[in-house]
């Protein structure tokens, strides 16, 4: 295994952890991009590691087993929890018999950071948190439960929580890739260009994909209009990506009329390519894009000029 040290460009190391089942590898998928749930999943053996980029900045990502014995061993090896950016530990909420076993594994883990004097980042992902299933008496209680026994953890480490599916590929993206251009000034940046463009277009809702479709800045009005940008615009960019592969012609600009207009629309900047997408309810949004448009890709590419300076925070 490389070490850190190793290596000498910057990255950020993101720890996926949680019982076997939870659906840790699902979620790793899901980040690459592919499509879990026709995917058969064999039980992640030992460690696994997936490399993403956001903003030119590498975050390797360890998915972490989950079985007993495996489980064991990482506690025992104090190395693979050193300098680590992000925890993502993962609680199926659907499998109520393995709520103490999973909280005590927690507790361990984070008994661990402690010991390491490491203050990650640590986002509980309550998993299988499925639209046809999340509001259900019984799965509502789980997570009631599980949040009051989060909080009555003894540890002064902040723990974010998020319900999570792998149905909702956009929002899964969404909570890592957010949490991971927090912790980067770069990421900051950019989502500050992203308000004021934002506000200067009067729109419901706009998102920046990359060109691995995660998206790098985003700003809603509303929480409709947020999920309405995101679905569509991963949906168009992954039908725009199928198009460039096969050598057909790449749209350039797409619209779709719904309750308002969405605008799809690719971004170049030397070998890169970016993805903008807008939800608007008034036609005055229109010519407003149209003319903010030019001044916000300019700063927008000034700012991605620096790529190779981006280091975590
Ligand atoms: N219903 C549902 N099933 C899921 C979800 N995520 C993962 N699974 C399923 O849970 C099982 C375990 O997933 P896996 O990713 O192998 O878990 P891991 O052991 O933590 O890596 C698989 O059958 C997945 O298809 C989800 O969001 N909803
Ligand atoms: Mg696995």
């Amino acid at each position: 295994m490389k070490k850190q040290s190793d290596s000498d460009r910057p990255f950020i190391k993101c720890l996926l952890l949680g019982l076997d089942n939870g659906g840790k590898t699902s979620i790793l998928l899901t980040l690459r991009n592919k499509f879990p749930h026709v995917i058969k999943l064999k039980p992640t053996k030992r460690i696994e590691r997936t490399d993403l980029h956001v903003l030119g900045l590498p975050i390797k990502i360890w998915d972490m087993g989950g079985q007993k014995a495996y489980r064991e061993e990482y506690l025992a090896r104090k190395e693979y929890f050193e300098e680590v950016t992000l925890v993502v530990y993962v609680i199926d909420i659907t499998d109520l018999s393995s709520f103490t076993e999973s909280m005590e594994y927690f507790e361990k883990i984070l008994d661990l950071f402690e010991l390491l004097n490491t203050d990650p980042r640590i986002l509980a992902f309550f998993h299988k948190a499925d639209p046809d299933i999340k509001d259900r008496a019984a799965i509502l209680k789980n997570v009631r439960d599980l949040k009051k026994q989060i909080t009555e953890l003894p540890h002064a480490l902040d723990i974010t929580v998020h319900e999570t599916t792998i149905l909702n590929p956009a929002s899964l993206n969404n909570i890592i890739v957010q949490n991971i251009l927090g912790l980067i000034p770069k990421g900051r940046e950019l989502q500050d260009t992203f308000n004021e463009f934002m506000l200067k277009i009067n729109s419901n809702a706009a998102i920046l994909l990359d060109e691995n479709i995660l998206i790098i800045a985003k700003a809603y009005r509303d929480e409709i209009s947020g999920n309405i940008v995101q679905t569509c615009g991963r949906n168009i960019a992954i039908m725009s990506e199928e198009l460039r592969t096969d050598k057909h012609a790449i749209p350039e600009k797409i619209e779709i009329e719904m309750e308002g207009m969405v605008f799809f629309k690719t971004l170049e900047y030397e070998k890169s390519k970016f993805y903008l997408v807008v939800y608007t309810k008034t036609t005055e949004s229109t010519i407003l894009i149209d003319y903010e448009l030019p001044k916000f890709k300019e700063k927008l590419f000034t700012q991605l000029s620096f790529y190779d300076s981006i280091s975590p925070s």
